[in-house]
């Protein structure tokens, strides 16, 4: 009988419990599945900014290179006095191209869930940008916010979106997000949002399976973090690291397999897992034009103007509230 080991972290706090409810739900659920939301805690932070710098993953300097490209057309489609709201702004680095265009936009208000990452970026912004009202909030970007008050009103307010973190979200989750952008945007307001398109699956899949295994890192974080902050005895060593391209579903799935028969013990629960179980921590779904459009329109987005890469890999879009 393998001796239990000792769960590394202390049993979780008040606030933890909510943590502990929907982990616990997820680890119920069939297939398994957990929130990307869990993967972004300070280590999971840093080893996604590792990702972009990646050769295998194209997003981030496929969509860098759209928008320093285009910045002017899309500060153009923004107008004067704007409020830039971004919500899920990790380090905001893409924004600076923006910014650069916009210089006199009324507010940039960064909406992130993990705090230590969204202080130092909006600490960052400001200093390079120091007229710029920058209003950071911490919160759950899926969840109800307030936008915080601004020294000087905005004429209108345009959410930023950028990096194809909407693929994060099956339909009808991505609708309903789209529509509390919306809701933030109010009358008259806009939405640039960086989609990545569908293509080959060998290239995909060799974006979420990177030769040097900083993806696999990413991705076994995720345990590390719940043994931290659950008091879970997850042994990383028994899972292994899994991304595939799922055409009928337009996704690649980001998967941790049990690599033999195992129980977790998370607080006072017994989870068992099979040898070759999968436990889902991540969708990331790819867009066509039109399956985005149909997408933004249910959500009572109008689509205004798509500036794409010469490869066609990524489009960013700019879309109007009607
Ligand atoms: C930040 C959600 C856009 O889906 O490509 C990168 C996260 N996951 N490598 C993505 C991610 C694995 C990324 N998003």
């Amino acid at each position: 009988m393998r001796r239990r080991p000792t769960p590394v972290g202390s049993r979780p706090g008040a606030a933890d419990w909510l943590l502990v409810e929907q982990v616990l739900a997820g680890l119920r659920a069939t297939p398994k599945r957990l929130s990307p939301a869990y993967l972004y805690d300070r280590r999971g932070s840093q080893l996604f900014e590792a990702i972009c710098e990646l050769p295998e993953y194209y997003l981030t300097r496929t969509e860098t290179g759209i928008l320093a490209q285009f910045a002017d057309e899309m500060a153009a489609c923004i107008g004067e006095r704007a409020l830039l709201l971004e919500p899920g702004s990790g380090s905001s680095r893409k924004t600076r191209l923006l910014l650069d265009a916009l210089p006199d936009l009324a507010a940039y208000v960064p909406v992130d869930i993990s705090r230590s990452h969204l202080l130092a970026a909006a600490r960052a912004v400001q200093a390079a940008y120091p007229r710029l009202e920058v209003l950071p909030v911490c919160a759950d970007f899926t969840q109800r916010y307030t936008l915080p008050a601004l020294r000087r009103p905005s004429a209108r307010v345009v959410v930023f979106f950028p990096g194809s973190t909407l693929g994060n979200f099956d339909a009808p989750e991505a609708v309903r997000l789209l529509e509390r952008m919306r809701h933030n945007a109010g009358e008259g307001g806009g939405l640039l949002v960086g989609i990545d398109l569908a293509k080959d699956p060998a290239i995909l899949e060799r974006a979420y399976n990177d030769h040097a295994g900083v993806t696999a890192a990413f991705n076994m974080n995720l345990l590390v973090r719940l043994n931290r902050e659950l008091a879970a005895d997850f042994d990383p060593g028994s899972f292994r690291h899994e991304a595939v391209w799922v055409p009928a579903e337009s996704r690649i799935e980001m998967h941790l397999v049990s690599l033999r028969a195992q129980t977790v013990h998370l607080v006072d629960a017994r989870v068992q897992f099979a040898a070759g179980e999968r436990l889902v921590t991540e969708h990331c779904h790819k867009y066509t034009a039109e399956s985005f459009a149909t997408q933004a329109r249910a959500a009572g987005w109008t689509p205004r103007r798509a500036w794409t890469d010469t490869q066609g890999y990524f489009s960013v879009q700019y879309l109007e509230t009607v």
